[in-house]
C-alpha cells in the first residue's frame, strides 16, 4: 500500500504548481478536444464539395488530442519529454495536413502528385528530427538539418510550387486567401518546432533555453498550427457557401 501511495499519479495525474510546460499539455489536450467538436459539428454544415476536408480538420485535432492525453500523463509521471508519442501524432498529423492543400486545391486540378511530394518531405522532415531526438542525440544538430531539408521541400511547394500556381491559376480570391493563409501557418507556424528541437542538449539554444522548453515549443506549435489550419479550411467553407448564397439569393 505504501508502495501505491508513494506513486500518486497511478491514480490521479498531477499538475505542480510552476510545471508551466505540463500546464500546456493539459490546455491543449482540451484544446485539441473543444476544437475536435466544432470541426466534425461543422462537417454537416458546410456546402458538400468541402465536406471532406472540414472532416480531415476534424481528424487531425482529434488524432492530437487523443495523444495529448498521453503526453499529459506521460510528462505528469516522468517530467520528461513524451517523444514517441508525440511523433507519432506528427506521422499522423502533418500528412493529414498536406491532405488538406490537395483537398482544397482538387477542384481546381490538383495531381496527386502533388499530395505525394508533400507527404514524403514531411516523412523525410518528421524521420529525421525522431532520430535527432532519440537515437542520434548526440548529433542532433546534423539530423536537424537533415530534417530542414524536408521542411525546405514542403515550404518550397506552398510559396512557389504548384499548390501556389493553381491557386493563383484558380482566380478565386477566397481559394488563394486559404492557400496564403496556409503558407504563411507553415513558414512562421511550423517555424517554432525547429526553435523547441534547439533546446536539446548539445543544440544551437543549449545553455540559452531550459531543456523543458522543448515541450512548450511544441504544445504551443501544436495548437497554434493544427487548430489554426481547420480554422482556415473552415472560413474558405464558410465563404464558399456565402458566394452559392448570394448567387441564388437565398
Ligand atoms: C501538428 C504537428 C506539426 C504541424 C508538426 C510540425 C513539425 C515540424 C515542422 C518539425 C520540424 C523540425 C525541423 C524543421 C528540424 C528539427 C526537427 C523538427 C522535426 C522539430
Amino acid at each position: 500500500m505504501d508502495a501505491l501511495l508513494s506513486f500518486p499519479s497511478l491514480f490521479l495525474a498531477s499538475i505542480q504548481s510552476g510545471d508551466y510546460v505540463g500546464f500546456t499539455f493539459f490546455i491543449g489536450s482540451m484544446a485539441m478536444m473543444a476544437a475536435t467538436v466544432f470541426f466534425f459539428f461543422q462537417t454537416t454544415q458546410v456546402e458538400g464539395k468541402w465536406r471532406d476536408s472540414m472532416l480531415i480538420a476534424g481528424l487531425i485535432t482529434f488524432i492530437a488530442a487523443v495523444h495529448y492525453f498521453y503526453m499529459r500523463d506521460f510528462w505528469a509521471e516522468t517530467g520528461t519529454s513524451p517523444t514517441e508519442f508525440r511523433y507519432i501524432d506528427w506521422i499522423l498529423t502533418v500528412p493529414l495536413m498536406c491532405v488538406e492543400f490537395y483537398l482544397i486545391l482538387r477542384a481546381v486540378g490538383a495531381k496527386q502528385g502533388l499530395l505525394w511530394k508533400m507527404i514524403g518531405y514531411s516523412l523525410l522532415m518528421l524521420i529525421a528530427g525522431y532520430l535527432g531526438e532519440t537515437v542520434f542525440r548526440s548529433q542532433s544538430i546534423l539530423w536537424g538539418v537533415i530534417s530542414t531539408v524536408g521542411y525546405v521541400g514542403i515550404l518550397y511547394e506552398a510559396w512557389f510550387g504548384s499548390a501556389k500556381k493553381l491557386a493563383v491559376n484558380s482566380n478565386d480570391p477566397r481559394l488563394l486567401g486559404a492557400i496564403k493563409a496556409l503558407e504563411w501557418f507553415v513558414l512562421a507556424g511550423w517555424a517554432i518546432y525547429p526553435i523547441g528541437y534547439m533546446t536539446i542538449p548539445g543544440g544551437f539554444l543549449d545553455g540559452v533555453l531550459p531543456a523543458e522548453t522543448l515541450d512548450l515549443f511544441y504544445n504551443i506549435g501544436d495548437a497554434i498550427n493544427k487548430i489554426g489550419f481547420g480554422l482556415v479550411i473552415y472560413t474558405l467553407a464558410v465563404s464558399k457557401s456565402d458566394i452559392v448564397d448570394y448567387a441564388t439569393n437565398k
